[in-house]
């Protein structure tokens, strides 16, 4: 339990993880399987004619698409960077289903909001969902925003399945107001500081109350508070706490209205690219910023004509011009005969990039080979190109030495190349 700054709210406790806190499902007044399980996929289910598949899971931490490779998450249990999310393209749990991994993220300001990055985008099957965009200030806002006493549909835990990827359940209830910079401590004692919404748990026969009527607990943090405007969903919260008014408990959001601008600035950042997944720890540290929006992988920073896709691949200052070539080339003399080499360095643990080894006497027609790191360097088909060295430099690259796997004859020229997508 916190003291917080809104007098309505007596007591409040983070949604936080913790080794001691109980958890539980989403409560659901007249909760069925068919009505409020996404996965039984009955066409009662309350939510049955909307799409629901920009919404992702990795175990219980939760993740929205606001486009086809970003996700918005709840700062205090978001997903993290590594790890695997799963979208399911309907509410069939044998229907088709899609991977990503998250590889870079943002707080939003010192609010419980977080920005992810997927290594790929969603095909279009997958529909990101929109989000509010105007921001409340005060109360008067709130009102115009047309918020007040709204329907909204609450996730969380389903009651049916302990199946993680598959556990969400879907109730409902209604705005009831908004807190403006609310603070609740989470876990580690890290403060969040934001613009909230919250529902209110009421009892059968309350004005207030609606069939389905929903209140959160917790890990149900991160999944999205949804309204349908115009016909279709949008997101208006983030799902943040849980509390009571004195009365009744309450299940909080951070209004992502507020946020919308931020938001926007990670997705037209990040917009449709593909990004290796070690490529977010690598930029922030090399660039010494949290700012994801700074270092997308298309920019070029420091202007030397390499993008920082390019300079994460070949292990490159993305902040220094480097304009001295990509490689060295050096020849190898074995039983009197000469081979090319190649000496790049690469990063280790991202198969993400696929690094391929090109030899061959015919520019138009080199030979290829895969070159990947797996508790060591190897190639694919020695037949194109060998490892001469591997030395580790420890800050998760390698610089290797190619040597060509044919040798260099008078008259007949050989060409190596490295490459990676
Ligand atoms: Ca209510
Ligand atoms: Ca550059
Ligand atoms: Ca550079």
């Amino acid at each position: 339990m916190i003291r917080v700054k809104n007098p309505i709210i007596l007591g409040m406790f983070a949604w936080a993880i913790s080794s001691s806190a109980a958890y539980a499902d989403i409560t659901i007044d007249d909760y069925t399987d068919a009505t409020n399980d996404r996965f039984t996929n009955d066409a009662s289910f309350i939510a049955a004619s909307y799409s629901l598949s920009a919404i992702g899971k990795v175990s219980l931490r939760w993740g929205t698409l606001v486009s086809s490779n970003v996700v918005l998450c709840a700062n205090h249990y978001h997903p993290l960077v590594g790890q695997t999310m799963t979208f399911y393209a309907t509410n069939d749990p044998n229907g088709d289903s899609q991977q990503r991994t998250v590889v870079a993220g943002e707080r939003i300001g010192e609010s419980d909001l977080w920005v992810g990055v997927l290594n790929e985008p969603l095909p279009g099957t997958y529909e990101p969902l929109p989000f509010m965009n105007s921001s409340i200030t005060n109360a008067i806002y709130f009102i115009q925003s047309g918020l007040s006493n709204a329907e909204v549909f609450l996730l969380g835990r389903s009651p049916n399945t302990d199946d993680v990827a598959l556990d969400t359940g879907v109730g409902k209830n209604r705005i009831t107001s908004v807190l403006f910079n609310q603070s609740v401590t989470g876990t580690d004692d890290v403060v969040a500081t934001g613009t909230a919404i919250y529902t209110t748990q009421n009892s059968s026969g309350d004005s207030a109350y609606v069939t389905y009527e929903a209140q959160l607990q917790n890990y149900d943090s991160g999944a999205p508070m949804l309204r349908v405007i115009n016909g279709e969903l949008t997101i208006v919260g983030v799902n943040w706490f849980v509390g009571s008014d004195g009365t009744n408990n309450i299940s909080g959001a951070t209004y992502v209205g507020n946020y919308a601008a931020e938001i926007q600035a990670i997705i037209d950042a990040y917009d449709g690219l593909s990004v290796p997944s070690g490529y977010g720890d690598w930029a922030s540290t090399q660039f010494g910023s949290t700012d994801i929006t700074e270092y997308p992988p298309n920019a070029d920073n420091d202007g030397d004509g390499r993008t920082n896709y390019d300079e994460y691949a070949l292990a490159y200052d993305p902040t220094t011009p480097d304009y001295y070539a990509p490689s060295e080339f050096s020849t190898a003399d074995l039983s009197g005969s000469h081979y090319g080499q190649l000496t790049v360095t690469l990063q280790q643990n991202d198969n993400d990039l696929n690094y391929l080894i090109y030899s061959g006497a015919d520019l138009s027609s080199l030979a290829s080979t895969t070159l990947r790191y797996n508790s060591g360097w190897s190639v694919g088909n020695s037949s194109v190109a060998v490892i001469s060295s591997a030395t580790d430099n420890g800050d998760n690259t390698w610089t290797l030495t190619l040597r060509d796997a044919t040798a260099v004859t008078e008259g007949s020229p050989r060409f190596m190349r490295v490459s990676y997508d």
